[in-house]
């Protein structure tokens, strides 16, 4: 445990004090950086040598937030709103410099400082909503105050960090200073305050932009109707809308215990420690115990993609949008250019929504070169494999790369649940296979299931998780199992899902509870959206599920118009008489006599057999930790982040409720459903998945 001298210092430079905070790795306001912050600024106020001072941190960033692990312990003295009135109230001018990432606690310590001078590389924000929280220390009050309610509202509700011109514009910085200079440029700012005798100007006594916005109920009533899709199911959102609306209607210290109030709900409620918990989980993700980070890796200078379609395309367009050239192989020349007509529609797109220019869309695409041999490969750093879902299709694939590709490269299979020890059997050197599932669309979806064969090396591993995270993906190391982590979850939800169609429940009623639980949609309109027919064959069908029945008479998803649902021309989806249809055909095959299934009965059979498979997945050492396994479904599926992933969930439940509910419904499960026995053990011993290290 440090000492609040330890990582704080007061120095002079002339009439100036320099406070100046180093606590590794992000300067976070842990109890004796405040106690450090507190001592500081006591003392160069108490100093008559001292007229002005200035506030900097040492090391990569100024401070960057409170700190997190401090959360859900007992509060320890000082509070921040003690460091922030020392500051706020000082005698002498505070300037506050600024560099890296200045967030959330720290970024409202720096607006109680006088003015604020920042370097261009400099960051600024309040992203507490990503954590489920608000600003709790002044900053849904101070905030408006400068950039106006409307910005506010934006800031605090996306949590965006804003970039130093940026908040030179807005007024949040005084002062944009040479970069590698801030340490002298923003003494000599304080120096001229000193020289121009400028105000002690407090942030909480400017009125003017929020007394403009008093009474417009419009602007806030505009935002909530605005991001309602956006924020469905979360609290934290709606929590700083009305702190943001506290800062219009109220004096500042009303507004200030408003938000106290608030930030109190939120910092003790559930979608907040679920949020905190996936902080931790998303940087716990990287770390693979057997991998070191001085694993060497591959330098992946060019990239090799093996198909261009659908994934394949999608996959090249990662490489492209960071600088790094791919080589894009077909069969044929028509699946070639449809394949890069593709990616030019996508980028194009992009560019008209602005988030990228014409002149980006040109230099990604020239990055892209299409081919029709292997043999161009060659000189490829790592090649991805994006054909059919085969797997002599895919080993045929392999064998050639194999005598193709120079030595160290590595080859992934993109496939979503093939064997990756069965595709290695067609290559000489077996360790420099490696899987990298994306999820479709591959150049939107974030996350990369990077999967590790018997035979994988460790050099392979950690290159594939090094890409993973140079693309801007969060990459999750799966072992070997039919649909690895994500997918293997994803079918013991279908089997629940099907099984209660056949007992009663219209597809439209299984996905309204799981859309109302918090997902982007329910697997039947997951299944419309991907295409009824991956995998389905004119050719070998049977006529002996819903599924295939569908096909047959060519309700195909949203790409045929009609699937589980009927879709209008603007593919909103309404249930479908067609398959209601179907299904009793079906229900009455199974000799089932249709019966009202309650909403809790769908969520707890699906959701509660997702734990339970994702117990078996930690049990059998096919995912790393619990906490991978939740990253995979929030990620890769849209499970809400406010619930912290199914395993977070099964937590939060009690896992002893969990299997309880298991045991109960019994024979309902399914004939070859087992529960857990770690997940039975966890329960037994009233343990949580969290409790596993
Ligand atoms: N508290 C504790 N640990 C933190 C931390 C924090 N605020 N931020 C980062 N870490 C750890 C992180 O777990 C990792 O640890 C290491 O630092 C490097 O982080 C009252 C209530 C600053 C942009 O939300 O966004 O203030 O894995 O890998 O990619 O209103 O960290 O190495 O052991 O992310 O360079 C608000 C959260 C808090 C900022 C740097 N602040 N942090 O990114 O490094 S709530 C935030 C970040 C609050 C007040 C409210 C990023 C970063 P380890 P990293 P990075």
């Amino acid at each position: 445990m440090s000492t609040p001298e330890a990582v704080s210092s007061l120095t002079l430079d002339g009439e100036i004090a320099i406070v100046s905070i180093n606590h590794p790795p992000v300067n976070a306001l842990s109890t004796h950086v405040r106690a450090g912050i507190l001592m500081r600024i006591n003392e160069a106020v108490a100093n008559d040598a001292a007229k002005a001072i200035v506030f900097i941190c040492e090391g990569r960033t100024f401070l960057a937030g409170a700190d997190i692990t401090e959360f859900g312990k007992p509060p320890r003295e000082p509070a921040l709103r003690t460091v922030q009135d020392a500051i706020e109230n000082s005698t002498k001018p505070v300037v506050a410099a600024i560099h890296g990432t200045s967030l959330g606690g720290g970024f409202e310590v720096a607006l109680c400082c006088h003015y604020r001078v920042a370097v261009p590389s400099a960051k600024c924000g309040l992203p507490e909503v990503k954590l489920g929280l608000l600003p709790g220390a002044g900053g849904t009050q101070r905030l408006p105050r400068i950039v106006g309610p409307e910005k506010a509202l934006e800031m605090v509700t996306s949590g965006q960090h804003v970039g130093a011109k940026a908040a030179h514009a807005m007024g949040l910085f005084d002062e944009i200073v040479p970069e590698g200079q801030l340490r002298e440029s923003a003494i000599a700012f304080a120096r001229r305050v000193l020289a121009e005798n400028r105000p002690l100007r407090k942030v909480r006594d400017l009125d003017e932009k929020v007394q403009a916005a008093r009474g417009n109920t419009a602007l806030f009533a505009d935002f909530r109707a605005k991001n309602a899709r956006k924020f469905r199911g979360f609290e934290a959102p709606e929590a700083n809308i009305k702190c943001i609306e506290a800062a219009v209607n109220m004096p500042f210290d009303d507004g200030l215990k408003r938000e106290r109030e608030l930030f109190m709900q939120l910092v003790s409620g559930v979608q907040s420690a679920a949020q905190r918990y996936v902080f931790f989980a998303e940087r716990q993700v990287w770390k693979i115990p057997d991998v070191p980070e001085s694993t060497p890796v591959v330098d992946v200078k060019k990239v090799g993609m093996v198909g261009a379609g659908t994934m394949g395309g999608g996959i090249a367009m990662n490489f492209a949008n960071v600088g790094i050239p791919v080589t894009l192989v077909e069969t044929r020349q028509e699946a070639l250019d449809r394949g890069f007509q593709v990616i030019r529609r996508n980028y194009e797109n992009t560019a008209k929504r602005g988030r990228i220019t014409m002149d980006d869309v040109e230099k990604r695409m020239a990055l892209l070169t299409p081919s029709l041999s292997l043999d161009d490969l060659a000189d490829c750093d790592l090649v991805i494999e994006a054909v059919f879902e085969n797997m002599d299709v895919k080993k045929t694939v392999f064998a050639k790369l194999d005598a193709i590709v120079k030595p160290g490269a590595i080859l992934a299979s993109n496939t979503s649940a093939l064997n990756i020890n069965e595709i290695a059997t067609a290559v000489s050197k077996h360790d420099g296979i490696v899987g990298m599932h994306f999820f479709s669309p591959a150049n939107v979806m974030r996350l990369l299931e990077v999967v590790r064969g018997d035979a994988t090396s460790k050099s392979a591993i950690a290159t594939a998780m090094a890409v993973g995270k140079k693309i801007g993906k969060i990459a999750a190391l799966s072992g070997v199992c039919p649909g690895f982590i994500g997918n293997r979850i994803l079918y013991a939800r279908r089997l629940q899902a099907d099984a209660m169609m056949l007992e009663g429940a219209m597809p439209w009623d299984i996905d309204d509870v799981i859309y109302e639980f918090g997902l982007p949609m329910g697997p039947y309109a997951m299944s419309d959206l991907a295409g009824l027919d991956i995998g389905w064959s004119k050719e070998t069908t049977r006529h002996a599920t819903v599924r295939e029945a569908l096909c047959e008479i060519d309700r195909r998803g949203q790409k045929t118009g009609a699937g589980y649902y009927d879709y209008d021309e603007k593919r909103n989806k309404k249930p479908s008489p067609v398959t209601e249809g179907i299904v009793r055909e079906f229900m009455e095959k199974a000799g089932n006599t249709a019966r009202e299934i309650s909403k809790e009965e769908i969520l707890e059979r699906i959701v509660f057999a997702m734990i339970n498979e994702g117990a078996k997945i930690l049990d059998e050492g096919i995912a790393i930790r619990a906490s991978d396994i939740d990253i995979v479904w929030i990620n890769g599926y849209g499970w809400p982040v406010y619930r912290g992933g199914p395993m977070f969930y099964g937590d939060t439940v009690g896992l002893d409720t969990v299997v309880g509910k298991l045991k109960a419904y019994g024979s309902k499960m399914g004939a070859d459903f087992t529960i857990s026995p770690l997940l039975e053990k966890l329960a037994a011993e009233g343990k949580r998945f969290q409790d596993m290290k």
